[in-house]
This record gives structure tokens, C-alpha cells and sequence, in this order.
């Protein structure tokens, strides 16, 4: 009987190690190992042997040659799945060493950088960052910047209009901001002075494109504010920045003009080493109207303002013909900077 266990285990054995698929080790369980299985039948024979002794032994070797076969194809299983799964890992390879060559990494847009850049340079001379809504009120837009209704000077904001009625107000009063200069007028109403912001962001103006112009474009604005600030702060301020955005060779320079929202109002114009002059933007003392709107007494506090063009100053500056050309997505245009 003990021959035959011996026999009938390692003819099992030898099945399994022949056997080359899952499939087949599949079956083999069944037919080996399985209740029926060919093992599990010696049982069966058990009965006929004589002695306590004998049967005792015989089932012993029936369970260890039961245990014997099961970890073979334990073994077997494994040893053929992961033959099967690095056969499927070659076989969905897919051979890349065509592309080998990096491919080129992209850089932010020349206005993007221009705008980080300016960030930059005024956190360094001690300013705060703050955004505001590119959707506004006609109230911060314009009414609370000294430009109340029918004030001639809106007509210089070819302004569009949103079709959406606020809640409190009336059709017509909601806009998409034509300057920056509204966040004045939010950051004087949500904090107290003394205050040293810049704002930068997206501006929009129904005007035409052109080679200087377009309708949605990037403004940085400035606003100062706290006690004894006079226009020599301003100039003061402006001549610092020139110099830490532009180099150590140019200079800058105010001249007369007319803001609503600032008395006095000057341009601002910087000076490339070479001589020449470029504008840059608008500039002035807050006006008494604009502190009020803001909740402040001009009478304890004053404070300067400017804000200019981003696209602006960067097509001076990288000296781009046209405006449009930065917009285009030409690639060719945009790896140049
Ligand atoms: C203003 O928008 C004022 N809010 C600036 C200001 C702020 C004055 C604080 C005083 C105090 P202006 O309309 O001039 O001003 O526009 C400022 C700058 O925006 C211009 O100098 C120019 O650089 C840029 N700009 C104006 N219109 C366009 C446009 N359509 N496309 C590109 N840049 C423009």
C-alpha cells in the first residue's frame, strides 16, 4: 500500500512539473488533489489493510502525499503566473527609443513674466500684492473714483457692460473694470492705513486693436496711504522702481496732467539709456473724494496712486512693433522672450 502512495504521489509530481500552462495546473488540481481526487481515493482501500497499525500509517502517508502534491502546485501556479505576466508586460512593450530627444520645455508668456517680475520688484520695496474683481460695479468703477454720472472722463473708458442686474442696484451698473484703479476703493473699505499695495490684473476696454491698443489687456496699479504723504513720495517711489525694474541706467520723470480720481495728476515717463523717453502711465495724490469713498478723512490721511500698462511697458521694453503680435500665439514670436 505504501509503495503505491509513493508511487501514485510522485507520478502526481511528475505531472505537475510537466505541466506549461495555468489551465492545466487548473485541471491537475482537481484531478490530484481535489476530494475525488486520484489521492484521496486510496482512502478508498484502506479498509482492506489488516492491522490498526498499517491503516494508521497508510492514511498518514495518503495526507502527506495529499500535502506534498498541493504545495507542488502552489509552486507550479506561482511559478506560471509570473511567467504569464512578464510575458504580457514584453509583449504590450512599447519602444520609445525613438523619442529619446527631450522634448522643449515651454516658459511663460512675456506678459506673465512681466507681471511676476513686477510682483517681484515691488514686494522688494516693500509692498503687498492684492487682487479684485475683474467684474465690477459702476460704484467702484467709477462713481467712487470721483467720475460720478455723466462725467466727461468716462467717455475716455470705452467701458463694457454686463447683462446682469445686481441685487441692490439697477441694470446697466455692472462692468467689466476698465482699470485697476477700483481696487483703491476695496482696499481703502477692507483695511486700514496705513496702506502700501500694488494691484495687478485683467483690464477691458471696447477699443479697437491696433499696434498700441487692445480691448482686453494688463494694468499694475499702486496706492499709498498713510499720514504726511506728499507728491515727493510719489516721485520718490517711482524713480526707486525705474531703477530696480528697468536697470540702474534709466530714469523717470512727471508731467502735468488730469486724472478724476488725483490732485494733482501727472504721466509718468521713464528714460532708456540712450535718452529716449517712453510713457508710462498715470499717476497723482488721491484725490479728497477718493479717501472719502474709502472711508477716510482726508483731513488725517493722504496717499498717492499710479498704475500702468503690463503689455504695455513689456512691448516697449522687449521693443515689440505691435501689441497684437503678443496675442497671436505665434510661437515663433513667443520663443523670443
Ligand atoms: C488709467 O487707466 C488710470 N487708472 C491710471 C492711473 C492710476 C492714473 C492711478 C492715476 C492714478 P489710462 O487710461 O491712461 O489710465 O491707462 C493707463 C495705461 O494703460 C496706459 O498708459 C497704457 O499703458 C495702458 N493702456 C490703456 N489702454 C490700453 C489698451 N487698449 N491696450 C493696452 N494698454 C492700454
Amino acid at each position: 500500500m505504501l509503495t503505491d502512495i509513493t508511487a501514485a504521489r510522485d507520478a502526481a509530481l511528475t505531472q505537475i512539473a510537466a505541466a506549461a500552462t495555468l489551465d492545466e495546473v487548473a485541471l491537475l488540481t482537481t484531478r490530484l488533489a481535489g476530494k475525488k481526487g486520484e489521492l484521496a481515493q486510496l482512502k478508498t482501500k484502506l479498509g482492506a489493510l489488516e492491522t490498526v497499525e498499517e491503516k494508521k500509517a497508510a492514511g498518514q502517508a495518503i495526507n502527506e502525499a495529499i500535502s506534498t502534491v498541493g504545495d507542488s502546485l502552489d509552486t507550479q501556479r506561482e511559478v506560471l503566473s509570473s511567467a504569464a505576466l512578464a510575458e504580457q508586460v514584453e509583449s504590450e512593450r512599447i519602444d520609445l527609443t525613438e523619442f529619446t530627444k527631450r522634448p522643449a520645455r515651454g516658459h511663460a508668456h512675456l506678459v506673465t513674466q512681466a507681471w511676476e517680475r513686477l510682483e517681484d520688484v515691488f514686494i522688494g520695496l516693500g509692498f503687498q500684492v492684492v487682487e479684485g474683481p475683474e467684474v465690477e460695479t459702476d460704484w467702484h468703477n467709477f462713481e467712487a473714483l470721483n467720475m460720478g454720472d455723466g462725467h466727461p472722463a468716462r467717455g475716455e473708458f470705452d467701458t463694457l457692460f454686463v447683462d446682469h442686474i445686481p441685487p441692490e442696484g439697477n441694470a446697466g451698473e455692472t462692468l467689466l473694470r476698465t482699470h485697476t484703479s477700483p481696487v483703491q476703493i476695496r482696499t481703502m473699505l477692507e483695511s486700514e492705513p496705513p496702506i502700501y499695495i500694488v494691484a495687478p490684473g485683467r483690464v477691458f476696454r471696447r477699443d479697437t486693436p491696433d499696434a498700441t491698443h487692445m480691448p482686453v489687456f494688463h494694468q499694475i496699479e499702486c496706492l499709498v496711504i498713510d499720514r504726511g504723504i506728499t507728491m515727493a513720495d510719489l516721485a520718490g517711489t517711482i524713480e526707486a522702481f525705474t531703477k530696480a525694474f528697468f536697470g540702474a541706467g534709466f530714469n523717470s520723470r512727471l508731467r502735468p496732467s488730469y486724472f478724476p480720481f488725483t490732485e494733482p495728476s501727472a504721466e509718468f515717463d521713464i528714460q532708456r539709456p540712450n535718452g529716449e523717453w517712453i510713457e508710462l502711465g498715470g499717476s497723482g495724490m488721491v484725490h479728497p473724494n477718493v479717501l472719502r469713498a474709502g472711508g477716510l478723512d482726508p483731513e488725517e490721511w493722504s496717499g498717492f496712486a499710479f498704475g500702468f500698462g503690463i503689455d504695455r511697458m513689456a512691448k516697449e521694453r522687449h521693443g515689440v512693433e505691435d501689441i497684437r503680435e503678443m496675442y497671436t500665439n505665434d510661437i515663433r514670436f513667443i520663443e523670443q522672450f
